[in-house]
């Protein structure tokens, strides 16, 4: 049976799935990935600012990266893959484990679509079924050892000082004089960040603390209580799937979780711009790999049952 029936029939008869999504999922929203090329805001390496390391080294820059990347996904909107999952999920038992933070799976609006759902009494699902592990860009949360001021806000800019972050403009592009001029940059050379204060930064409404952005930093931990419901939803049955969606599987705990669906019997599928050709062809062991762009795979992939 040619690969893409022999996943869909899988599919159809899968009970429990899985997905596990990355930044691959939001690119054609126009959302950068971590690693690769495009890995990089103005010459700084996304994965170097995305560390607690960082923000106690410079909260000003961490907190401009922050506020584009809340810009940018603000102006985003869910694309096709995003409509697919959320189809899916209404179908089957599913869970969703989203390392993105940028709360677009959480926008689609699934009701719209409701009468197409096949099987959607599964009144013991967990609400949305989506779990953003690395947190999200609209959360933020105090840094003062003494409160635990956690807050929500999708204000932008946060504070005046972080207003200009919206657009990545300094990505190698030819200055103009007086830009050469007032920056002291050469032509063709990045423009700096700016320099700010803490005081500029966003502050704790409870105790005026420094805020810091509600994501999960490497070497931090992830969120409890979604770890625990990931756990209870994969060890109390067996998971006949999973779904591994642009990501490049270099994250631990996320990436933990393919051994332990296979552990449990579950197959895996894998949507990637960059798969392995031996993967591509078929030749491990219930691992089936599409190549290309997720948002446009997963519609056809997964149309049988959505
Ligand atoms: C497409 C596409 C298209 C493109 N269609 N596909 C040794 C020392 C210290 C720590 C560790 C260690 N070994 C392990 C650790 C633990 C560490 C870790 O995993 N490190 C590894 C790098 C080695 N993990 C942690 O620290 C985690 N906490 C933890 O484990 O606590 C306990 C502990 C503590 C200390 C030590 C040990 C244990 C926390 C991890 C937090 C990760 N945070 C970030 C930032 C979040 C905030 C933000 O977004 O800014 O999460 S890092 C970054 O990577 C972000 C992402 O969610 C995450 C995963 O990236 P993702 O989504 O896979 O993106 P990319 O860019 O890597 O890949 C995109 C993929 O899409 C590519 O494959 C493309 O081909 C593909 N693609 N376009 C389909 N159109
Ligand atoms: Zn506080």
């Amino acid at each position: 049976m040619n690969r893409v029936l022999e996943f869909q029939d899988h599919l159809k008869n899968s009970k429990r799935i899985v997905a596990l999504v990355g930044a691959g999922l939001s690119a054609s929203s126009g959302l950068p990935t971590f690693r690769g090329s495009q890995g990089l805001w103005k010459n700084f390496n996304m994965i170097d600012l995305a560390t607690p390391d960082a923000f106690i080294m410079d909260p000003g820059l961490v907190w401009q990266f922050y506020s584009w990347r809340r810009y940018k996904a603000l102006q985003a909107q869910p694309n096709s893959g995003h409509k697919a999952l959320a189809k899916l999920a209404a179908a089957k038992d599913m869970i969703m484990i989203t390392q993105n933070v940028d709360g677009l799976q959480l926008r689609v609006d699934n009701h719209k679509d409701s009468d197409n759902h096949k099987n959607n009494n599964d009144n013991h699902k967990h609400k949305d079924g989506v779990y953003e592990i690395h947190g999200s860009l609209y959360d933020v949360k105090c840094t003062s050892f003494s409160c635990n001021y956690k807050g929500r806000s999708y204000k932008h800019p946060m504070t005046p000082a972080l207003a200009g972050t919206e657009e990545e403009v300094t990505r190698k592009r030819r200055l103009s004089d007086d830009e050469i001029n007032s920056s002291g940059t050469g032509p063709g050379e990045f423009v700096p960040v700016k320099q700010l204060d803490d005081g500029e930064l966003p502050r704790c409404p409870a105790c005026e603390g420094l805020l810091r952005p509600g994501v999960v930093w490497f070497g931090e931990s992830l969120p409890v209580l979604a770890l625990n419901q990931i756990d209870d939803f994969i060890e109390s049955q067996s998971v006949d799937l999973i779904l591994v969606i642009g990501t490049s599987g270099t994250v631990y705990p996320a990436n933990s979780y393919v051994d332990r669906v296979r552990y449990k019997g579950g197959k895996v599928a894998i949507f990637n711009t960059d798969i392995e050709q031996d993967i591509v062809d078929g030749k491990e062991k219930d691992v089936w790999g599409f190549k290309g762009d997720a948002a446009k795979l997963l519609p056809e992939m997964l149309a049988p049952v959505i």
